[in-house]
């Protein structure tokens, strides 16, 4: 636990920050005030453009605690959350090159210091909150030296360059950034760091499209911002809360046990189902509930963002389409249109650009379903199932209102991320009809197809746990066992106790050995299954070259796959081809089904280790701007920060080493 003299240090560094706070203040003031008529309104900001010019942009992002006015969606009641920032906003600034422009940051961390290390766990366990470093997400760009390379620590009180080359040929499109130190990006986050970054103009742009160009482009970023209450022991209220230092648990299992060692690893933010320790807010652009105003008629460009730390958002808009135009920032071959009754489902990291053309006057919810609505993984339309596996449930949620569930008092779905307002003169605009431009820089979908791989791998999402010894129900029906892996995964690599279970990423070619209960298999994987960021996965991962991979969830919750610096082309989901091959830098690995269901049902149960797995199967071909070394892992948050992440290299050619891997000379505390 925290000791209070860490934190007197930090209030006393935080009163230099008053005239950022009366500053912030102001602006929000400011906005509210400026949307005279619609004095119940909260106006739809967008966050402060950055641009490139003459070929450069040049900008410095300071990290901050940063204090933010929020409204509480359920309650009305306003507050000041503190909470890391970039620049001080929520989200940060946007950032927007052209292909062929250097992105020069001067990144200065103004957080306060780490705690001492005699405070916190080290080791593999989340610690150091106040390290950061930057991740540019989705672009094909070098990840070596200062460029994108997520292996640097920024330590509190220090600056850095940061220098991005964006190739001449970079599909223009929707990106972002955020922080990318292990082990702290659930914490940072959850207090909002992260911006857009927006690469306009270019061969195969959409942006010259006259529909498109005619259109106002607006960005909405979805955040979740979790604070402490006053009952929060680990931090004052309005701060992030810290991890519980005492616990063997992943997430918050098992519920509502007042054993600090058998709650989770986030359980300082309260029990799932049992909130009071931490206010979460659902943001747009920074503010709960924002009213956007169009005309009837008009189209306009929206690039949503899940930046939240582990949401799938289920999204659909009362009474209009969705027109779905770029996937991950990569322009689709044709329109695709989604009716207000096949909801969009958003995994934390994606990016989706849509065309919304306003209906007839009234008001309307940009709305986030229940997560168990019946919806597909991606809008090629498989699986479009009723699922449960689309939280982490790692933290309190939103209520889901049942006939067995009274959700009064509670922030309960449906509820509105936005609220469009449509009135005015009406106009009537275009939406474009035909093929949509094919983007630059990634070989044609054709090629991806046709091509035969020059390799076909194997990788599985799990979890698994200590072989009799896991604290969570029907052990047999969940986990399989990786009681092997409990001797490497001990007390010093997690710097205190050891978690019973283990978030993995693994080489699934690697069987293991099986044990003698085929119902709770015992398995001895050759290779890791924790990050590990001395040691790459694969060993012979060649620049220019196709692969096919498979991507299986052998767990019951989903899980968002990332890779770093190179799209794939999604051919199945689940085994079944998609109509239309999709471009993806980010996307949900389904859970096994059929689910666990609460309370269990009657034998048999379903079980993991017999269950089929939820899979994702792509072709992928590595870009030679990217050699070096990188990662890809799982977009929830808190389970990235626990390991389930590989290092990815790769290599010039056969048995070369990867450019500057600066992971290679990492000092691990
Ligand atoms: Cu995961």
């Amino acid at each position: 636990m925290m000791e209070a003299r860490y934190w007197s240090t930090l209030k006393k560094s935080a009163g230099s920050l008053s005239f950022l706070v009366l500053a912030g203040l102001a602006v929000w003031i400011g906005g509210f005030r400026g949307s005279a008529g619609h004095a119940d309104e909260l106006p739809f900001p967008q966050p402060q453009l950055r641009q490139s010019s003459s070929g450069i942009l040049r900008t410095t992002l300071q990290a901050h605690i940063g204090d933010s006015k929020l409204v509480d969606q359920n309650t009305g009641a306003t507050s000041i959350v503190h909470t890391p920032t970039f620049e001080g906003t929520i989200p940060g600034p946007t950032l927007v090159v052209k292909p062929g422009d250097t992105l020069s940051i001067n990144l200065v961390n103004d957080l306060p210091p780490n705690p001492p290390l005699n405070q916190q766990r080290a080791g593999a366990f989340p610690h150091d909150f106040n390290t950061i470093n930057l991740h540019t997400h989705g672009l094909e760009v070098s990840p070596g030296g200062i460029s994108d390379n997520i292996f640097r620590d920024m330590e509190p009180g220090t600056s850095h360059s940061i220098k991005v080359d964006i190739p001449r040929d970079h599909p223009s499109g929707t990106y972002w950034y955020h922080p990318h130190k292990h082990g702290t990006v659930t914490h940072q986050l959850l207090g909002g760091v992260a911006g857009f970054l927006i690469i306009k103009g270019g061969s195969g742009t959409l942006d010259d499209l006259p529909e498109i160009k005619a259109a106002k482009d607006l960005v909405m970023g979805f955040q979740d911002i979790r604070t402490a209450t006053a009952a929060n022991p680990t931090v004052p209220e309005g701060y992030v809360p810290l991890v519980n230092e005492e616990t063997i648990q992943l997430g918050t299992f098992p519920f509502f046990t007042t054993v600090k060692k058998l709650q989770g690893v986030w359980s300082t933010f309260g029990l799932d189902g049992a909130p009071g320790l931490s206010n979460f807010y659902y943001t747009t652009n920074g503010v709960t509930n924002p009213t956007l105003h169009m005309r009837p008629g008009e189209v306009q460009r929206w690039r949503l963002l899940n930046a939240t730390q582990g949401d799938n958002l289920v999204l659909s808009l009362q009474g209009h389409a969705l027109h779905i135009v770029a996937m991950d920032g990569i322009t689709v071959g044709k329109m695709i249109t989604l009716s207000d009754k096949t909801p969009l489902v958003i995994a934390p990291g994606q990016r989706y650009d849509v065309l919304v053309k306003a209906g007839a006057p009234g008001t309307y919810h940009l709305q986030s379903l229940d997560p168990a609505a019946p919806a597909s993984v991606s809008p090629s339309g498989i699986a479009p199932k009723s699922r449960n596996s689309r939280t982490s449930f790692d933290f309190p949620t939103p209520c889901a209102p049942s006939p067995e569930t009274d959700c009064k008092g509670q922030l309960s779905y449906p509820f509105p991320l936005a609220t469009i307002k449509v009135d005015g003169n009406p106009i009537d605009m275009q939406l474009p009809a035909g093929s949509l431009p094919v983007p630059a820089g990634l070989p044609s979908v054709d090629t991806m197809l046709n091509t035969i791989p020059n390799a076909t791998r194997n990788v599985a999402f799990e979890m698994c746990g200590k072989a009799g010894m896991t604290q969570m129900a029907m052990p047999k029906n969940r986990l399989p066992s990786c009681g092997w892996y409990f001797a490497e995964y001990d007390k010093k690599f997690w710097g205190g106790t050891p978690f019973l279970t283990l978030p993995l990423m693994r080489d699934d070619d690697d069987k293991g050995v099986p044990g003698n209960d085929p119902q709770i298999p015992l398995v001895n994987f050759k290779k890791e299954g924790l990050f590990n960021p001395h040691r790459p996965l694969f060993d012979n991962m060649i620049a220019d070259n196709y692969e096919e991979w498979t991507v299986i969830n052998r767990s019951f919750s989903d899980h968002p796959f990332h890779i770093h610096q190179n799209h794939f082309l999604v051919t199945k989901i689940n085994g079944q081809t998609l109509m239309s091959p999709e471009w993806h830098d980010t996307i949900i690995v389904p859970g096994a089904t059929p689910q666990p269901s609460n309370p269990l049902p009657p034998p048999p149960q379903p079980n993991i280790n017999t269950t089929p797995s939820g899979s994702i199967t792509f072709r992928i071909h590595f870009n030679p701007v990217t050699v070096g070394c990188f990662v890809m892992h799982c977009h929830i948050l808190t389970h990235e920060d626990l390991g389930m992440m590989q290092r990815v290299d790769i290599l010039t050619g056969p048995n070369q080493p990867p450019n500057h891997c600066d992971a290679d000379q990492m000092v691990l505390h």
